[in-house]
């Protein structure tokens, strides 16, 4: 089956977090409003995906994932769909759940990391939002950051198998994630993370370990993947690298 994958095209934003599943477990699939070699529709694709009249299962917001009949939104949601289907999640209950539960904190972390430059609102300008993003950003980078990273290193440091995945002994979709977490902040906050991530070395070794993974290292040398930008969720200005 061909996957088909909604999302903003120029920014890597919630939709990296899927490119890296798919990427990960060598999915066809296309990614719908950047175009590809079979170019699907781009932008006015994404754009009758997202307002589908007919569809029962509308989606809020991308990323969306189109796989065969279904119709998938929320980054976590599709995430648990395409770990199950490609062996990236864990097969018993207890550990889909908990894959789901990390990943969910992830969606909260990237929510806060976003809002570090549009506490306000995300309608508005980071231009008329500056003094607020300076305050907001000062605590998440003091506090929420660290919070955050910290939970993923008690996770990988408590795992039964082994402080090497999240889960288990092997690799799953919410590894890829934290991946992707921690890159972002690199990009956003080079200072404030440089100095942050020593009190994290599991999930730097973990960050490590999956980009050197054989089919990540081929997805991001490749024009598939998109550099960070000021557009996207993890952006970098330097006034905010406290
Ligand atoms: N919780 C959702 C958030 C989705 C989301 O905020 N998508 C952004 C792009 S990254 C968007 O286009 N939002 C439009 C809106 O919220 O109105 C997820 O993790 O997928």
């Amino acid at each position: 089956m061909k996957y088909e994958l909604y999302y903003w095209p120029g920014i890597p934003g919630r939709g990296e977090f899927v490119r890296l599943a798919l990427e990960e477990a060598g999915a066809d699939y296309v990614d719908v409003a950047r175009g590809g070699p079979k170019d699907t529709g781009g932008m006015p694709a994404m754009s009758d995906a997202m307002s589908d009249a007919k569809t029962a299962t509308p989606p809020f917001a991308p990323p969306i994932l189109r796989a065969g009949k279904l119709l998938i939104a929320q980054t976590a949601n599709i995430l648990m769909y395409l770990g199950g289907k490609h062996g990236l999640a864990p097969t018993a209950e207890a550990g889909r759940l908990f894959a789901n539960q990390l990943q969910l904190t992830m969606t909260d972390f990237v929510k806060e990391a976003h809002d570090t430059h549009h506490p306000i609102a995300a309608g508005l300008y980071y231009e008329d939002q500056k003094p607020e993003a300076r305050r907001y950003t000062e605590i998440f980078l003091k506090e929420r950051m660290p919070k955050y990273l910290g939970y993923f290193e008690r996770v990988l440091d408590q795992n039964p198998k082994g402080d090497k995945y999240l889960i288990g002994g092997k690799l799953t979709y919410p590894d890829l994630s934290l991946f992707q977490v921690v890159e972002g902040l690199r990009y956003a906050f080079p200072d404030a993370t440089r100095r942050a991530e020593r009190r994290f070395p599991l999930a730097v070794a973990l960050h490590d370990r999956v980009a050197e993974r054989p089919r990540i290292r081929k997805y991001r040398a490749s024009p598939r993947c998109i550099p960070f930008n000021e557009s996207g969720i993890f952006r970098h200005y330097p006034e905010l690298d406290g």
